[in-house]
């Protein structure tokens, strides 16, 4: 059957981002299944949409929900409506089923079903596509298919796949260009799953906690085809590259290896890496570090349920920097137990980091399946029956988030390199000027000081 997939992503903070998971959808599609990718960021959701799904007629529409919101509390924006939007405009023109998919979806799914009125969704790894269109092409009923969501129907998420994960990058599909052209940036899992379990994480109910690794020389087999077809940056996107520092480490060997010659970079968990880690991974070409610390103070980490301390925070840090790699790191402040004193532990300790940018998130937001969820609940900041897809973010009785902003802020005291939130459109059109300049990669390091 013929199927179209579509990526409803235009998010352009801090940059337009791959629609990898289509990749990945389509290679389990074919070839028993004719595929094609229209990605919103190319096509817009107007009359080339329309043109590309009357001239391609699919029989199946798979709709790639990757962000629900920006997560980000100081400047809070949200895309649900605007895929409902989109699903009525692709009803107009198609008759096809039209099935829902992607990290987003995964997050919300009864509500994203309702929102779009929409025939099918897949729960977690979108390669459950290939059995739901066997399914409809030869007239069988699906619901009760692993992760099949069949119209206003339950779903449980299903056993993440086995096998080591595969992709369909074909350097020839329309919407390659757009990421070339604009950061130059593609991007690959080694990896899926992560085995921790910080308490306001939604990546292991979306990738699963088992962690399956794709054999490193497979890894490094597609980063040289995505360097191939032009990128000049390559963004790693497992939840924690460094769950498995062995493997991790045989990756970034296996890149070397294979000739890989662009940068790259990856999100790691900040513990204490084992001798030389970073010089490795900055001897095969990785130029940027992106650490999940969240806070500087112990109490919080062992709140959070965050694999390391403060030690090995700046342990991580010392090493990635001594490397010479850029570093940034990612806090979460306001969560359970957070308080002024926690506040001002994290706040004195950041001194000891230096040349790095630092995203301030402040405000943890409440997602379903996680154990913050649990603890608002609780806590009665929520309750069972409501929705968490328009942002609810958790409130420590201890300190207001009006407060926590206020005090960051005052110590950043105007620093470039202390960014609130995501940075929102400033730091947008800023890295968007740099690339039609010419830059290549996420830039962030141009805040360092
Ligand atoms: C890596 C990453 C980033 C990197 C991306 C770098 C890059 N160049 O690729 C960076 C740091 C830039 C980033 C930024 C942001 N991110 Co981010 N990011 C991730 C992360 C860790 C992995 C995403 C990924 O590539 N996975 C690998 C691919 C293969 O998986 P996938 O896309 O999920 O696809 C699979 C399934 O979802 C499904 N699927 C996908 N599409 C479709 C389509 C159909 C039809 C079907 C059936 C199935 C299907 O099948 C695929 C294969 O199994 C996820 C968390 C996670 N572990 O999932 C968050 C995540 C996607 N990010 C999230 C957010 C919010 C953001 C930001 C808005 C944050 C911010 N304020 O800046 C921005 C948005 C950027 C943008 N322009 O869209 C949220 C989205 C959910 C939400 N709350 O809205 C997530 C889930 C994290 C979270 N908070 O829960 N991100
Ligand atoms: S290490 Fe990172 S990805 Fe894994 S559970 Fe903790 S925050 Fe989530």
């Amino acid at each position: 059957m013929k199927v179209l997939l579509i990526s409803a992503n235009t998010l352009t903070a801090p940059y337009p981002v791959y629609p990898l998971g289509l990749d990945h959808v389509a290679h389990a599609l074919a070839p028993a299944h004719d595929v094609r990718i229209a990605d919103l960021n190319v096509t817009g959701n107007g009359a080339a949409l329309a043109e590309e799904i009357r001239y391609f007629d699919p029989d199946l529409i798979g709709l790639g929900l990757r962000n629900v919101d920006n997560t980000d509390m100081s400047a809070p924006e949200g895309f649900v409506d605007r895929y409902g939007d989109l699903a009525r405009s692709i009803r107009k023109v198609a008759d096809a089923p039209l099935v829902l998919g992607g990290c987003g979806f995964t997050l919300f799914p009864r509500e994203m079903m309702a929102a779009l009125d929409a025939d099918y969704g897949i729960l977690g790894e979108g390669e459950r596509l290939r059995a739901l269109a066997d399914a409809l092409e030869a007239g069988a009923d699906p619901s009760g298919l692993p992760g099949v969501v069949a119209g206003r129907g339950r779903a449980t998420i299903p056993d993440p796949l086995p096998d080591p994960v595969q992709r369909r990058f074909d350097p020839a599909f329309p919407h390659v260009g757009f990421y070339l052209n604009r950061s130059g940036m593609l991007n690959l899992q080694s990896k899926r799953g992560c085995p921790f379990r910080c308490i306001y994480c939604t990546y292991p109910h979306i990738e699963g906690r088992r962690m399956r690794r794709i054999p490193p020389e497979a890894a490094a087999e597609t980063a040289v085809r995505l360097q191939e077809a032009g990128a000049r940056y390559l963004f790693v996107t497992d939840s924690a590259f460094n769950a498995d520092a062995d493997h991790s480490a045989a990756v970034a060997r296996a890149f070397k290896k294979a000739g890989l010659s662009i940068p790259w970079a990856a999100f790691f968990a900040p513990m204490t890496p084992p001798a030389g880690y970073y010089r490795e991974m900055a001897d095969a070409g990785m130029t940027h570090a992106e650490f999940g610390t969240e806070a500087l103070s112990d109490r919080m980490l062992a709140r959070y349920g965050k694999p390391f301390r403060t030690a090995d925070v700046l342990a991580a840090h010392r090493a990635a920097v001594d490397a010479g790699l850029y570093v940034a790191h990612y806090f979460l402040l306001g969560g359970p137990g957070e308080d002024g004193a926690s506040l001002s532990e994290t706040l004195d300790l950041v001194d000891n980091i230096d040349r790095a940018v630092l995203f301030f998130f402040c405000g943890m937001r409440i997602y379903p399946n996680t154990a913050l969820y649990g603890i608002a609940l609780e806590e009665k900041q929520i309750s069972a029956d409501q929705s968490l897809l328009a942002p609810v973010f958790y409130r420590s009785e201890h300190i207001d988030g009006r407060e926590i902003v206020r005090r960051v802020k005052e110590k950043a005291d105007g620093r470039r390199d202390w960014v609130i939130g995501a940075g929102g459109d400033e730091v947008a059109d800023a890295v968007s000027k740099m690339y039609e300049r010419g830059f290549s990669g996420p830039l962030w390091e141009h805040l360092i000081r």
